[in-house]
């Protein structure tokens, strides 16, 4: 698919997807959403040479400053149902993608673009970045999971206050409160992103998935995460990649993993 919304630029094995919508502080408009579905949902599977993803927002002011509230009064019968839904269904392909994605996070993460980086596995923030729930001052609640996630990353006490008052977090609070897991010098978030990355894909692939898939179990109602992991667990170790990472420990060389 061509992207309005979505620039997607390769470097080497990580793809770099930006939401290009500068002059609205990358608001997330229906059209967005429907491409970080097909992007996440369609493209990426099909890419096995692909082996981490981040996600920014174009410009140095905002990650995303929330969904597009311009199109709010416009939306299908003024039910937010199927809006709610299709951003909770294309947020869990992110959640879900078989390799991890990064959030790069410059400034602005607000409202449903606190959301989408709360979707991503891992979240890199500038220290001029600054996260929030406000839906409350527009008279309304999260809907794009962040009821869920934010109590997931920062607990009960302080997801309640923060999506009761609209008041934002910096940078260090975020850090502090285990929302982000790294604070950089603005400029910096996507080399370290990519830093992180390169980290990672030093490691099996086929391990790095089944790691985010036992992590996304813990929260899975309907799944007993235990059950998970020994499943996840049975399942990688038929793979050659087992083989090859207990070899090479004991040959004391780097393991040379192929996904398999
Ligand atoms: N939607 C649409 N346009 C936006 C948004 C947004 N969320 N945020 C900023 N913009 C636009 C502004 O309208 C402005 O455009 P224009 O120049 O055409 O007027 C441009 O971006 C620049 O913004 P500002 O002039 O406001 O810049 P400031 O520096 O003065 O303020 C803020 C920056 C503080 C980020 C401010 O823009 C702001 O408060 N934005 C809204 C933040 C917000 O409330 N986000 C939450 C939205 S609701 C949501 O995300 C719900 C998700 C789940 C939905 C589920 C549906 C059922």
């Amino acid at each position: 698919m061509s992207y309005q919304n979505l620039l997607i630029e390769q470097d080497g094995s990580f793809l770099t997807v930006t939401i290009n919508r500068e002059k609205a502080l990358n608001a997330l408009n229906q059209q967005t959403m429907l491409e970080l579905a097909t992007f996440f949902g369609t493209d990426l599977p099909k890419r096995q040479d692909v082996r981490g993803v981040i996600l920014t927002g174009a410009g140095e002011r905002a990650f995303v400053a929330g969904a597009d509230i311009k199109e709010f009064l416009s939306l299908e019968g003024g039910d937010g149902t199927e809006m709610a839904q299709r951003g909770h269904d294309a947020f869990f392909l992110i959640e879900r993608a078989h390799v991890p994605v990064v959030a790069a996070i410059q400034g602005f993460a607000l409202g449903g673009g606190c959301e989408l980086a709360m979707a991503c596995h891992l979240r890199i923030a500038s220290e001029k970045a600054q996260f929030g729930q406000p839906e409350v001052n527009l008279g309304i609640i999260p809907g794009y999971g962040g009821t869920q996630r934010l109590i997931q990353y920062i607990g009960k006490t302080k997801a309640t206050e923060l999506m009761m008052t609209g008041d934002l977090l910096n940078a260090q609070e975020a850090y502090r409160l285990g929302l982000v897991n790294y604070v950089v010098a603005p400029g910096e978030e996507k080399a370290k992103a990519r830093e992180l990355l390169t980290k990672i894909a030093t490691k099996g692939p086929l391990a790095i998935a089944h790691v985010i898939a036992s992590v996304n179990a813990y929260f899975d109602h309907q799944t007993d995460g235990f059950a998970a992991e020994v499943a996840n667990f049975a399942a990688v170790t038929r793979t050659a990649d087992f083989r090859e990472g207990a070899q090479a420990f004991i040959e004391k060389r780097a393991a040379n993993f192929t996904g398999k």
